[in-house]
């Protein structure tokens, strides 16, 4: 492939709701531009973007592609997002190395919560863009009001650049208010504006000059000389109030029919910027803060935005740069790993085939096969000049599973390949949940986990079986009390004797205290680890429900000891039973997880989702209300939030969102309580049977 100049690279999102057709125009406009012989198919499969497994099986985009597309002479990387919620994160990652976005709403549908959601990230990175209509071919299309319900969203003024040539089955092509000239299908060929679209057009292009005039202050004179600019002056004033973020430029097509291609992919090269027209990178480097500039004699700075790994093609790192420039074998240092990483060939991704080139410039983006060390998020640069490049915020996970591998080969690979899978996503990751002593996979919600499974079994062998989690509850105690256990073992051979009297408090502020007031030297003070050892382990394991305890004191108040038959081992056992006892009778409770929910649906949905709530002994905090929207804030316990996911879809046809952090642990109330209690006992009795 070519090599581009930073000035000649646009880095463009493609994002959008599930289904508005990003995908098929990515295929269309690669095919306008003349990067390939056929059109793709959803349906079967063959596009360009959607070429993994487990895409072409769902028919949905779950990761992001870069398909570059050469148009004259200019390098469009486009950046193809999956748009179901679950994967945000291909999203924001996306949106972290691109300079902007095509914003695609289905002309049929208008906008949806996937459009506001990814509209929103989009201001978040302050990114310029394009809204384009799609699918206006289909047959209930409704310009007007798809345009409308952006209006409605949007703090950004929108202002079409083009009208729709009909709508619906009789959507023929794209009128153009920069040049006022009408283009049929594609776009390459321009006519005249057929007369009953002339006057609309002609208002249109009014609003549009005015619209550009406010992009300088020379055509502002100009237009006011003169009552209007030309095409070239619209177009540049243009630009300036889309890389202000003052106007968003509204286009049309139909990606799937191949309409209004040619003229999205001028817009795209006219109005959107490159990387050149960037502010640059604020980087903390060894000097503290610098502002690089996107030029090839730069320090070098590598965003890695992506990896993949795959067990036959091997790990891909996909980078932007940032500053400096890459060739094929060179030395980087990876600045957050603090390693040094070597690069062989260096490719220009297109879908699931790389190109090899000699040099990539400042701005482009690119990939490199198996870097050892490095994943998603660091940054590569030169050891000589160290600096970090900043690391969005990634939502928090919504949905968890335990995950249980399947053989004793599955059980000495899980960790390896659940980090792997990790590494490559920033919205997966997975622990041991010491509580439960599970271990847990959370991300975005129940598709994403099942992508991030397949991929574990088909890519990597690797066998399991998913559980809903088990709520890490601890136990505590609510008042004092106190215990003593005498454990004596002395029938022939070494005995073993000793006696623990103690008594347990609750505590706030540490999870374990530990006192000795005996007096007298009943017992031996050097017996006191192994008292201490005893009890540590108990908590660890529980006492009533066997999870963990916390927030005890203990004092080891009396006991007993035998000159011949004391030995540790006696009085770990000894203060572990003495423990037990205590703890029985400081009235023990568990204590739940209680989240901060924060649920956004629309209006009308709300009496739905306040009922639901009812149900999972959630306390609403707040009520607000934001262009059509609810906003509920609550707490719920964890308990009654590992599925909602899935619950807030079913109630709100997918409308909804929800964001869930750890807010404070509560007691769990008697009832339940008791539940967890019987169960944990029955389970106990059972492993005994076993
Ligand atoms: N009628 C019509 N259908 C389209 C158009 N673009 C895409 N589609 C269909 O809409 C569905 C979703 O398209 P896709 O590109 O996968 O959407 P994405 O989720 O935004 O990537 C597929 O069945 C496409 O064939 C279009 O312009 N017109
Ligand atoms: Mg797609």
């Amino acid at each position: 492939m070519k090599e581009y100049a930073t000035d000649s690279i646009r880095n463009v999102v493609l994002a959008a709701h599930s289904s508005a057709g990003k995908t098929m125009l990515a295929e269309t406009l690669l095919h306008t531009a003349g990067g390939t012989t056929r059109v793709g198919k959803i349906a079967d499969g063959t596009t360009v973007s959607d070429f993994d497994d487990e895409e072409i099986r769902r028919g949905i985009s779950l990761y992001t592609t870069v398909i570059p597309v050469e148009y004259k002479n200019i390098k469009i990387n486009l950046l193809d997002t999956p748009g179901y919620t679950d994967f945000i994160g291909e999203v924001i990652s996306a949106m972290r190395v691109a300079d902007s976005v095509v914003m695609l709403v289905d002309a049929t549908s208008g906008r949806e919560v996937g459009t506001e959601i990814t509209w929103k990230y989009a201001d978040t990175f302050k990114l310029p863009r394009l809204l384009v209509i799609n699918k206006m071919d289909r047959d209930n299309a409704a310009y007007a009001k798809a345009l409308a319900s952006m209006e409605e969203y949007s703090d950004t003024r929108l202002i079409p650049i083009q009208l729709p040539w009909g709508e619906k089955l009789a959507f023929k092509g794209v009128i153009d208010l920069i040049t006022m000239k009408a283009y049929k299908g594609d776009g390459k060929t321009a006519e005249e504006i057929p007369a009953e679209y002339k006057e609309a057009a002609e208002e249109a292009h009014g609003k549009l000059v005015e619209a550009a005039a406010e992009g300088d202050e020379t055509l502002l004179e100009k237009y006011l000389e003169a009552g209007t600019l030309d095409a070239a002056d619209l177009v540049r004033g243009l630009k300036s109030v889309v890389l202000s973020r003052d106007y968003v430029p509204v286009l049309v097509a139909a990606g799937g029919a191949s309409i209004g291609d040619a003229l999205l992919l001028d817009a795209i090269i006219d109005l959107l910027p490159s990387p050149a027209d960037m502010p640059g990178a604020v980087v903390q480097g060894k000097a503290g803060e610098e502002t690089l500039k996107f030029s090839d004699s730069g320090p070098l700075a590598l965003y890695v935005w992506k990896t993949t790994a795959d067990p036959f093609v091997g790990k891909q790192t996909f980078f932007r740069i940032y500053s400096g420039m890459v060739t094929g074998d060179m030395r980087v240092w990876n600045s957050v790993k603090n390693v040094e990483e070597r690069f062989g060939t260096v490719y220009i991704p297109r879908g699931k085939e790389s190109m090899p080139v000699k040099t990539v410039h400042s701005g482009d983006i690119a990939v490199v096969p198996k870097l050892g060390e490095t994943s998603t998020s660091n940054t590569l640069c030169d050891k000589a000049h160290n600096l970090v490049l900043p690391v969005p915020e990634y939502p928090r996970a919504l949905y968890q599973v335990a995950v249980f591998p399947k053989t004793q080969a599955d059980s000495s690979k899980i960790s390896t390949v659940l980090s792997r899978l990790c590494e490559e996503d920033m919205t997966l990751s997975w622990h041991m949940e010491p509580a439960t002593t599970q271990t847990i996979l959370q991300g975005m919600g129940d598709q994403h986990i099942d992508v991030a499974i397949r991929r574990a079994e088909t890519k990597f062998q690797l066998g399991v079986h998913l559980e809903i989690p088990k709520v890490p509850y601890t136990e505590s105690i609510t008042k004092q009390g106190s215990g003593m256990h005498r454990h004596k073992k002395q029938t022939g051979g070494a005995g073993q004797f000793g006696e623990v009297h103690l008594r347990v408090e609750p505590i706030t502020d540490k999870d374990f205290d530990f006192v000795w007031e005996v007096v007298g030297g009943a017992v031996s003070q050097s017996y006191a680890t192994s008292i201490q050892k005893g009890i540590l382990a108990t908590m660890k394991e529980g006492v009533v429900a066997g999870y963990p305890v916390s927030g005890v004191r203990v004092a080891v108040f009396d006991g007993k000891e035998h000159p011949v038959d004391s030995k540790p081992i006696a009085f770990e056992v000894a203060g572990r039973e003495a423990f037990k006892i205590a703890f029985k009778e400081a009235n023990p409770v568990l204590n739940e997880p209680i989240m901060l929910v924060r649920i956004v649906v629309p209006e009308d949905h709300m009496g739905d989702i306040l009922g639901d709530l009812n149900t999972r002994r959630a306390r609403v905090m707040g009520m607000d209300s934001e262009k059509g929207y609810s906003i509920v804030t609550a707490h719920v316990p964890l308990a009654e939030m590992q599925r909602y996911t899935t619950t807030l879809r079913s109630l709100t046809g997918g409308r909804g969102m929800f964001t869930m952090d750890f807010d404070h642990t509560e007691v769990v109330p008697a009832h339940i309580a008791n539940e967890i209690i019987a169960a944990r006992a029955k389970e106990v009795s059972e492993k005994k049977e076993e």
